[in-house]
């Protein structure tokens, strides 16, 4: 039988007017203050969840992996199941971490593309890929991130459902003509002036195996229509996800707290910055 959920009552629950919450299809959009972190985290242990975060450190972002895997460990689904899987091309290079039980570090031996656009966007055709081979066998859900990120506050099961997307930290106070979607109407990720919904971040989106599955093929195949077309889009794998998620829709969707940067300074509508961009020196970590 489950234990006591919660002493805080349903009705005690602080709101937020200050930012949206819902979407125009329902799905809630995770600010702090909206949800009950013990309510949810007795539901998921019950299903006994495991959640696979996967990330890519190839090349010189190799770097960033110590502090994104030990951040991750103070604050990343604590207490739950988690495998972190790390696609790298330099499977040598991997920090060894101390991990919590329950937890461990799949490495995932990838070749690193040449050009950056491509070591960003292939990204897409490595998950879809690994969904198949294990992901379905190892995980229920998946997280999928940049690396040169790290943890700053919980960031916990609130996030998890069948599909989700992030709000683009430079964008969620932006309206429709602002977003920097891909407008030239012979890419595949064009979305007229007229239609989109938000903006989504590329560096962060999930959802259960088949969701991401489905998500990933539709990114990874639009790249190569467009590619066969001698184009590619404005921001590579965020304009191909913005697209998908245009037609369809994250059934929920987390708040800018959970990909911020610094960059965009300290807006009193973020109350926790949970998981933050690190400074890159660009000219030490990018190549070409
Ligand atoms: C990327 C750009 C230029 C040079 C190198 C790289 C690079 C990226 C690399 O050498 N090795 C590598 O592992 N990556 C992976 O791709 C890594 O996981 C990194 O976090 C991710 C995205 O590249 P990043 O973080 O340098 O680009 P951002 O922070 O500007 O990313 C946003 O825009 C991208 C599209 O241009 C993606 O949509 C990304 O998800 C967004 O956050
Ligand atoms: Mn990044």
């Amino acid at each position: 039988m489950p234990q006591k959920f919660s002493t805080k009552s349903v009705q005690s629950l602080s709101r937020r007017n200050d930012v949206l919450t819902y979407s125009p299809w329902l799905a809630p959009i995770v600010w702090n203050g909206t949800y009950n972190i013990d309510i949810l985290n007795a539901q998921f242990h019950l299903r006994d969840v495991r959640i696979g975060l996967t990330t890519f450190a190839i090349k010189k972002y190799v770097m960033f992996l110590k502090d994104f895997l030990e951040t991750a460990e103070k604050f990343f689904m604590v207490g739950h199941k988690v495998n972190y899987y790390v696609f790298t091309d330099r499977p040598n290079d991997v920090p060894n971490i101390t991990l919590s039980e329950g937890r461990r570090v799949e490495i995932i031996n990838v070749t690193g593309y040449q050009r950056w656009q491509d070591v960003t966007m292939r990204r897409m055709e490595m998950i879809h890929n690994q969904c198949a081979e294990r992901f379905i066998k190892e995980v229920d859900y998946l997280v999928c991130v940049d690396v040169d990120m790290k943890f700053l506050a919980n960031v916990g099961v609130e996030i998890l459902g069948n599909v989700f997307g992030t709000l683009h930290p430079g964008f969620f106070g932006a309206s429709r003509p602002q977003f920097t979607y891909e407008r030239r109407p012979e890419s595949v990720a064009c979305i007229p002036v007229d239609e989109g919904d938000f903006y989504y971040a590329g560096g962060y989106f999930g959802g259960n195996v088949e969701e991401v599955y489905k998500l990933t093929n539709f990114c990874h195949n639009s790249m190569l229509k467009d590619k066969e077309m001698g184009i590619e889009a404005l921001w590579h794998d965020e304009s191909y996800l913005n697209k998908y998620f245009l037609y369809y829709k994250p059934k929920k969707i987390l708040s800018p707290e959970y990909v911020w940067n610094d960059y965009y300074g300290s807006p009193a509508a973020v109350q926790v910055k949970r998981f933050i961009g690190v400074d890159k020196n660009y000219a030490e970590v990018r190549f070409k």
